[in-house]
C-alpha cells in the first residue's frame, strides 16, 4: 500500500462528492426525509474558525449516517451576511459590503469544502441577496397588516459609538455588545414587532419539542411570564389611583410604604403638591444614568426619595403610607410602581432597614431580624384580618378575589419579555418596506414590487442625529403613496440582523422559488427540521425569534406545524490550549486551514468528534490532534493486511457486533468520543490479530465514513470493493452477539503473567491451546521455545512451563 497522502485524497473526494452531485437532494416522497440545521455563519474577514468545525461535523456525521440508513437527507449552508463588522469594514475602507461580502464568503466556502462537509450547496442561500431579502420583506410586510408590526416612540439603547440602536439583547452588563461602549438612552421612533402576543405559545408548545431542558428553560426565563394581581391604592386627597403589579397580593398588609420609578408620570402631575420636588428631579436625572441592568442589581446599595406631601391609601389596612421613588423599580416593568412589602422581599427590606420604615410580618416563619422571610410553601398568614391562618396560597386567591369584588384589583399575567425593536439606523441590512404618507400614514410596499433594493450611497456613516445613511439618499426616499398616489417618504431603517436568520431554514428547501418563500409541497415534504445544532449562545434569542416568526407563518397556513426546530441541542466552545477562548488578542487561535494543509480534514474532523464531551467545551490539544491522525494511519495500514472472508470471522463477530451497536447508538446521542473510541479499541484488536478479512473492513470503514469520510472512500476503493460508501447501507448488527460467551484466559509462562487470551468458555483444551500458539502474540511468545509442560485450568488459567 502506498503512503497516506491526505492532501491528493481529500481534493479527489471532494471533487468526486461535487461532480456526482453525491448530497444535492429532492423531493422524494417514497423516502423518509431527514432535515439537518446547523447554524449559517457570518461570513466575517477573520474566515472560517476550527470551532465552526464542531458542530457541522457533528451534524455531518448524522447526515452521512442517516443517509447510508436509506433516508432522504437535506444538510444545508447559507451566509448571515447582513451586519455591523462588514459595514463597519466598509466605513473604513470605502469598499461596498456587497464586495467585501462576496470576497468573505468565498473564503469561507473553500474553506467548508476543504473539510468535506455533506452540505447540498444547490440549495446555498445569502441573507443579503436580493431573492432573499425580498421574502424576509414579504413576511415584515404580513406582520404589518396583522397589526404585529407597529412604529413607537421609545426609548432605546443608544450606543454612541456605533451610532446606532441596540436591542436589549445587544446590551450587555449597560454596554454595548459589539463595541463596549456604554449605552445611553436616547427616544426615537422605531418598528416593533409584537413578539409579545405569541409569548404564552411560545411557553406552551415547548413540551412538544425535544430541546434540551436547559435550552427550554432558557426559553421561559427570557420570557419571564410572572402570574400576580394588578392593585390600585389611591392617593389621598386625590381623585388619582397609583396601581402596582405584584407576584404577592397576599402580603397586602404588610404593605407599609410604595416605591415608584423615578420616572413614574404622577410625579410631575403633582409637582405642585410634592414639596421636596427639587430633590426629585435631581435624583431622576441621576437615575437616568444607569443601565437596566445596574439598576436591578440585587447586592446594590439601595437609594431613593421620599415624595413628600403625597401619601398614598393601602386598599386593605386604609391606613396611610409614604411614597418614595428609587431606581430599583423600572419604569418598563409591570406598572413602574410597586406595593413595598420589606417583611417578605428582600429589595424592600434593604430599602426598609436603610431608611427606618416600618415593617410588618404577615407569613409566619423566618427571622425577619435577620432578613426577609420569603418561602411561600411552609407559612400561615397572620396579622392580616381577612386571610389570618390561610395559606398563602389561599390568602393569595383571597386578596385577589376581594379586590376584585371591591373595584380596586384584578389577576394579572406580566412578561419580562418586551416587544422586539426591529429597526437599525444602519445601512447594511434589509430595507424595512414601508412609505410614509401624510395623507395614508404608513402604507406597505406593494407586494409585486418587491423586493425593495438597497440604493447606492455614496458613504456608510450613519448621520450624526442617528439616521440611517440611506436618509441622504433623496431620490430613492420620495416616492409615491402605494395607496393614494400622493407624493410620500420610503422609510430609511433597516431590519436587525436577527431578520434574515429567523426564517432560514424555510428557504433552503426551495431557495430559487419566485412565487413563494417555498412551494407548498416542498413545506408540507421537508418542515419542520428533524434535527437542529447550534451554540449556547444563540439558544434564547435566535431561537425565541425564529419560533415566533415560524408560529406567525403557521398562523397564515405557510408553515406546516406549530414548531420550527423538533430537536435543538448544542455544543460546547473550542478554546485555545491554555483553556482560554480563542481570539486574537490572546494569541491562541487555531486556523482551520492550517490543520487541513498539515494533518488534513479527516483528521480535523475525527480530532474534533474526539476531544471530549460534546456539550462541553474543550482545549485545543495539537498533541491529541497528532494522535488522532496516528489513529488514521494505522487504519490506512490494515489494508496491508487484508485476507478474504465473505463473513466476519469467529474471533471478531462480537466485538464486530458490539462496535456496530455502540457506534449506531453514539452518533446518534451526540457521544461521538466514545464512539470513535469503540472503534480504536476495535483496531487495536484487528492488530493484535495480524490480519483483517474484507468483510470485517468493509463495515469498519462504513462505520468510520461518517466521520472521516475521505480515507475511508480511498481504501474502499484501493481495496477493489464495489461501488463507492456514499452508495452502501449501515451495517447492522445482532443483539445476540452482542454479548460474549468467552472469557479471558491469564496466559503464564513459569508461573509469569505474559499474555492474555480470548476464548469461547466451553473450547476444550485442545482448541484453546491452539488458538494459543497460532495467535500474533502467542506465536512471538512461544515460536522456538521449549515447551516442557501445559497445564490448562478449564474457565480460570493456562500455564505453559518452558525450558
Ligand atoms: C409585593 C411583593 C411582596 C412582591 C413580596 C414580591 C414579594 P416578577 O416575579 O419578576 O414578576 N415589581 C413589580 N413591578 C416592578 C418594577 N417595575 N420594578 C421592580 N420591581 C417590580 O416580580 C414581581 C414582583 O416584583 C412584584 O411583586 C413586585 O414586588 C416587584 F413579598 O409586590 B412584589
Ligand atoms: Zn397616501
Amino acid at each position: 500500500m502506498n503512503k497516506y497522502n491526505h492532501a491528493d485524497v481529500e481534493k479527489k473526494w471532494q471533487k468526486f462528492w461535487q461532480d456526482n452531485k453525491s448530497f444535492e437532494v429532492d423531493i422524494d416522497k417514497d423516502k423518509e426525509k431527514f432535515y439537518a440545521l446547523v447554524e449559517f455563519p457570518y461570513p466575517s474577514g477573520q474566515g472560517l474558525h476550527v470551532g465552526h468545525a464542531r458542530p457541522y461535523t457533528a451534524l455531518d456525521v448524522v447526515s452521512r449516517k442517516k443517509r447510508l440508513e436509506e433516508k432522504n437527507v437535506l444538510y444545508p449552508m447559507g451566509w448571515d451576511a447582513f451586519g455591523l463588522p462588514t459595514e463597519n469594514y466598509a466605513i473604513k475602507t470605502g469598499i461596498h459590503p456587497k464586495k467585501v461580502t462576496e470576497d468573505n464568503v468565498a473564503n469561507f466556502k473553500n474553506q467548508l469544502q476543504s473539510i468535506g462537509f455533506s452540505f447540498d450547496w444547490s440549495k446555498e442561500i445569502n441573507t443579503t441577496d436580493p431573492d432573499y431579502y425580498k421574502w424576509t420583506q414579504w413576511i415584515f410586510i404580513q406582520m404589518f397588516k396583522k397589526g404585529l408590526a407597529y412604529k413607537k416612540e421609545m426609548p432605546i439603547n443608544w450606543c454612541p459609538s456605533c451610532l446606532c440602536g441596540l436591542a436589549n439583547e445587544e446590551v450587555v452588563n449597560g454596554k454595548c455588545e459589539r463595541c463596549g461602549a456604554e449605552v445611553e438612552q436616547k427616544v426615537r421612533s422605531q418598528w416593533m414587532l409584537k413578539i409579545t402576543e405569541y409569548a404564552d405559545r411560545l411557553i406552551e408548545d415547548l413540551k412538544d419539542v425535544d430541546y434540551f431542558d436547559r435550552i427550554k428553560a432558557q426559553q421561559i426565563n427570557w420570557i419571564g411570564r410572572s402570574i400576580g394581581g394588578q392593585l390600585k391604592f389611591n392617593i389621598a386627597g386625590t381623585e388619582d389611583y397609583l396601581e402596582v403589579f405584584t407576584t404577592r397580593p397576599d402580603t397586602i398588609y404588610g404593605a407599609t410604604y410604595m416605591v415608584i420609578a423615578p420616572e413614574h408620570e404622577i410625579i410631575e402631575k403633582y409637582a405642585d403638591k410634592i414639596t421636596n420636588i427639587d430633590q426629585v428631579r435631581d435624583y431622576r436625572h441621576k437615575a437616568s444614568h444607569l443601565s437596566e441592568f445596574e439598576r436591578t442589581e440585587l447586592v446594590k446599595d439601595k437609594t431613593g426619595v421620599e415624595l413628600l406631601g403625597l401619601r398614598a391609601i393601602n386598599p386593605f389596612t386604609k391606613k396611610e403610607i409614604p411614597i418614595w421613588i428609587s431606581d430599583y423599580v423600572l419604569a418598563s416593568y409591570g406598572t413602574g410602581a410597586i406595593m413595598a412589602v420589606p417583611a417578605h422581599d428582600q429589595r424592600d427590606y434593604d430599602f426598609a432597614k436603610k431608611f427606618n420604615l416600618p415593617m410588618v410580618q404577615v407569613v409566619d416563619g423566618g427571622d425577619i431580624s435577620k432578613e426577609a422571610f420569603t418561602d411561600i410553601e411552609s407559612g400561615k398568614m397572620i396579622n392580616s384580618p381577612l386571610f389570618d391562618g390561610l395559606s398563602v396560597k389561599e390568602a393569595k386567591d383571597k386578596a385577589i378575589e376581594y379586590a376584585r369584588v371591591n373595584g380596586f384589583g384584578d389577576k394579572k399575567v406580566n412578561y419580562k419579555l418586551r416587544d422586539w425593536i426591529f429597526s437599525r439606523q444602519r445601512y447594511w441590512g434589509e430595507p424595512i418596506p414601508m412609505i410614509y404618507c401624510d395623507k395614508c400614514g404608513w402604507v406597505p410596499l406593494d407586494e409585486k414590487d418587491l423586493p425593495l433594493t438597497l440604493p447606492e450611497v455614496e458613504t456608510y456613516e450613519p448621520s450624526k442625529d442617528g439616521s440611517s445613511p440611506i436618509s441622504k439618499m433623496t431620490d430613492w426616499v420620495n416616492t409615491t403613496c402605494p395607496s393614494c398616489g400622493g407624493p410620500a417618504k420610503r422609510e430609511t431603517d433597516t431590519m436587525p440582523q436577527w431578520a434574515g436568520s429567523s426564517w432560514y431554514f424555510m428557504r433552503y428547501i426551495d431557495p430559487h422559488n419566485h412565487e413563494e418563500l417555498a412551494s407548498k409541497e416542498a413545506r408540507d415534504y421537508w418542515l419542520n427540521v428533524d434535527w437542529y445544532n447550534g451554540g449556547m449562545e444563540h439558544t434564547t434569542l435566535h431561537l425565541l425569534y425564529s419560533r415566533f416568526w415560524y408560529k406567525f407563518l403557521y398562523d397564515l397556513g405557510i408553515a406546516p406545524t406549530k414548531e420550527p426546530y423538533a430537536k435543538r441541542t448544542s455544543h460546547g466552545m473550542i478554546l485555545g490550549s491554555n483553556g482560554e477562548k480563542m481570539s486574537k488578542s490572546r494569541g491562541n487561535v487555531i486556523n482551520p486551514n492550517d490543520i487541513v494543509s498539515e494533518y488534513g480534514a479527516d483528521t480535523l474532523r475525527t480530532y474534533e468528534m474526539f476531544m471530549g464531551d460534546f456539550e462541553k467545551s474543550a482545549p485545543w490539544s495539537t498533541e491529541s490532534l497528532i494522535g488522532t491522525r496516528r489513529y488514521l494511519d494505522r487504519v490506512w495500514k490494515l489494508a496491508d493486511n487484508l485476507v478474504d472472508g465473505d463473513e466476519y470471522s469467529k474471533d471478531l463477530e462480537i466485538e464486530f457486533n458490539q462496535t456496530i451497536k455502540k457506534v449506531s447508538e453514539d452518533y446518534e446521542t451526540l457521544k461521538f468520543n466514545t464512539g470513535i473510541a469503540a472503534l480504536m479499541e476495535l483496531l487495536n484488536t484487528i492488530n493484535k490479530k495480524g490480519s483483517i478479512n474484507k468483510t470485517e473492513f468493509k463495515t469498519y470503514l462504513i462505520l468510520l465514513n461518517p466521520v472521516a469520510p475521505h480515507i475511508t472512500e480511498e481504501l474502499w476503493e484501493s481495496c477493489g470493493f464495489e461501488g463507492h460508501i456514499v452508495d452502501q447501507t449501515w451495517p447492522t448488527y445482532d443483539e445476540a452477539k452482542t454479548v460474549r460467551d468467552e472469557i479471558e484466559y491469564p496466559v503464564q509462562i513459569n508461573g509469569k503473567l505474559r499474555m492474555k487470551l480470548q476464548a469461547s468458555k466451553d473450547a476444550s483444551k485442545d482448541e484453546v491451546l491452539k488458538m494459543l500458539y497460532e495467535s500474533q502474540e502467542g506465536k512471538e511468545i512461544f515460536g522456538g521455545q521449549n515447551i516442557v509442560k501445559e497445564i490448562f485450568v478449564p474457565g480460570k488459567i493456562i500455564n505453559i512451563v518452558v525450558k
